[in-house]
């Protein structure tokens, strides 16, 4: 959606702004009109000019600006914004711990330009002495944010290369000539950060196909042009790769493409045992090189007398085993999802009212959600105090017995604080159907510390489930030092739940840790966090991760009916949520 381009402007020009020391006021407004923006959830190419007035934070400056993107491709202002500050200027604002204002200071006092005179500079231990409040620990922590930055370029999250693969996909299926084409490697088995964009086809003319891709107005450059494959450079730096193959090789070039290398491996190791070759091309008897296959996917793994293997499983670990003996999961899809048990409304951080919310999940197909709003001491998010709590339950009461056909459970997602205690006393938690506890502050207490208040929080039994427990934001934020072997040791012995956060950028737990739960035999939730209603599109992401843990719909709470999940006990406590 253009939306979020717009936005991503928006929140540049603010930082400029910042950065040069502009108007407040004018900053915090193109801020609040950024988030708007992302919050939206038509596309605003769709809206007329009075459309656009209608949305909050845009008057006529900020429409006009909308609109001169949608005709143009850019903003005249933000062009010339882009030329007052030094190149290498915007870069350093991604990098955590560093915003405009900082990144100023460097600038003035140390000709601070780019990533690397950053670098150079903090390794040099002279940023402590130009920014006020500075030390050798904040130095640290830039020379690790600049790390994450740099390795954040070579492989991107997920969350922003689907779109736009889905889109060039779309594109090309519309332009075509394309008979068949689908996104394979690693987008396709879903990993967490992709190094590219890999895309195969097949088509009745090839070489028209490729000058179709070659001139997509998404690329930016063009590295290799040819009949059988293309590779371009796109907007935000991403290679694509197009495969264009014989209809014959379509099946066996899709599993060849989609991988991984180490599951490929496995599956030719077996297949020569058996006298086959598998290759990109099709399947062929070794004897007389007869072709006995190749145009399905489903080919390569008939062939071998297996069950087709999801692609989100190919990751060479035990997959192949499991298919053998007949023991691969049945793994849980998106239309099993039947709730969202996290979830924000503008009770405090979030965007929309509790009707909006229940709404649009409604209409995702959602039969239940848990409002779960921040506590008390998350000021930032305007987190809600007892009485407000109880103010909110009223209103979700009341909206419950004028909606009988959907229901919105209340809960918290209360803060655990940085000395381990929670937020809510228990006379509070225990009026609540779904108590969420998660950290907020004080990430960078050391392993013992911040572990010891996560499962602090397990041990109530008032707490149903931990938000995305190792905190990591991908490219901004690493995990916290926490231990998950003992967070997911004590989860199985209370029966707390986890979450699989689904934001695109957290994924938290990520497919690893959710594998390892399944085993442990812990509840698991797969949540968007929704703050905006678009938000619930995210769903679909952790479930992925979900599917790459191997979770089945009955490791799955929210994959429960609403009778079902009310009637879940926690192992230390009377009951897991109100009835
Ligand atoms: P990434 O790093 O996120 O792009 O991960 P992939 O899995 O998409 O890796 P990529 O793009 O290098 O290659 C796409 C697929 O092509 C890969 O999953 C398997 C196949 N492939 C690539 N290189 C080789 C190779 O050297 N040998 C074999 N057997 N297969 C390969
Ligand atoms: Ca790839
Ligand atoms: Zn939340």
């Amino acid at each position: 959606m253009r939306n979020h381009e717009i936005a991503r402007i928006f929140s540049e020009i603010a930082d400029i702004h910042e950065f040069r020391g502009y108007d407040i006021f004018r900053i915090r407004a193109y801020r609040r009109a950024a988030l708007n923006l992302e919050g939206l959830s038509q596309p605003v190419d769709n809206l007329s000019h009075k459309e656009l007035l209608e949305i909050p934070g845009i008057g006529k400056d900020f429409a006009a600006k909308i609109e001169e993107y949608l005709a143009t491709g850019k903003i005249e202002a933000h062009e010339k914004l882009k030329e007052e500050v030094p190149l290498g200027m915007l870069e350093l604002l991604v990098i955590p711990g560093l915003g405009p204002a900082k990144a100023r200071l460097l600038y003035d006092k140390l000709g601070v330009k780019g990533i690397d005179d950053l670098e150079r500079a903090a390794t040099e231990h002279r940023l402590a002495g130009a920014v006020p409040k500075f030390g050798e620990k904040s130095e640290e922590n830039i020379l690790k944010g600049i790390e994450m930055v740099k390795r954040g370029r070579e492989r991107f999250p997920l969350g922003r290369v689907l779109p736009l693969a889905n889109s060039l996909v779309e594109n090309l299926r519309k332009q075509g000539p394309v008979e068949r084409i689908e996104l394979a490697g690693s987008i396709r088995r879903w990993k967490e950060t992709v190094k590219d964009i890999d895309i195969v086809a097949t088509s009745p003319d090839p070489l028209a196909l490729m000058a179709v891709f070659t001139s997509l107005p998404q690329v930016t450059r063009v590295l290799l042009k040819g009949p059988t494959k293309s590779s371009v450079i796109v907007t935000e730096g991403i290679q694509v790769d197009l495969r264009v193959v014989e209809r014959e090789s379509y099946g066996a070039a899709l599993a060849y493409l989609t991988g991984s290398k180490n599951h490929n491996v496995r599956l030719r190791d077996m297949a020569v045992r058996q006298g086959l070759k598998i290759n990109e091309y099709g399947i062929f008897r070794i004897e007389d090189d007869q072709r006995i296959g190749g145009a399905e996917e489903e080919d390569v793994y008939r062939v071998l007398d297996l069950p087709f293997i999801a692609p989100e499983l190919r990751e060479d670990s035990g997959e192949v085993e499991a298919a053998l003996s007949g023991a691969l999961p049945r793994l849980i899809n998106l239309k099993d999802i039947r709730g969202d048990l996290h979830v924000h409304s503008r009770w405090s951080d979030g965007m929309h009212s509790l009707e909006k919310v229940a709404a649009a999940a409604k209409k995702r197909g959602l039969s239940y959600i848990a409002l779960t709003d921040h506590s008390r001491s998350l000021a930032v998010t305007r987190g809600l105090t007892v009485e407000r709590l109880m103010e909110q339950r009223e209103e979700i009461a009341a909206f419950n017995r004028e909606n009988p056909d959907f229901r919105v459970l209340h809960g918290t997602e209360m803060d655990i604080l940085p000395d381990g205690s929670l937020d809510f006393p228990d006379e509070v938690l225990r009026e609540l159907d779904f108590v969420i506890a998660s950290i907020h502050s004080a990430f960078k207490q050391p392993q013992e510390q911040i572990t010891a208040r996560v499962a602090a929080a397990m041990r109530n039994p008032w707490v149903t489930m931990i938000a995305h427990p190792t905190g990591r934001v991908l490219g901004e934020r690493e995990a916290y030092e926490i231990d998950m072997d003992e967070v997911l040791r004590l989860a199985a012995e209370t029966g707390t739940a986890l979450e699989i956060n689904a934001y695109p950028l957290r994924l938290d737990l990520n497919d690893r840790h959710a594998r390892r739960a399944r085993e442990l035999g812990i509840p698991m939730a797969i949540n968007t966090d929704a703050h905006v209603v678009s938000n619930f599109e995210f769903l679909p992401y952790g479930v992925a991760i979900a599917r790459r843990g191997w979770l089945e719909k009955g490791n799955v709470l929210n994959a429960l009916s609403l009778p079902e999940l009310l009637g879940r006990k926690k192992k230390n406590s009377g009951k897991l949520s109100k009835p």
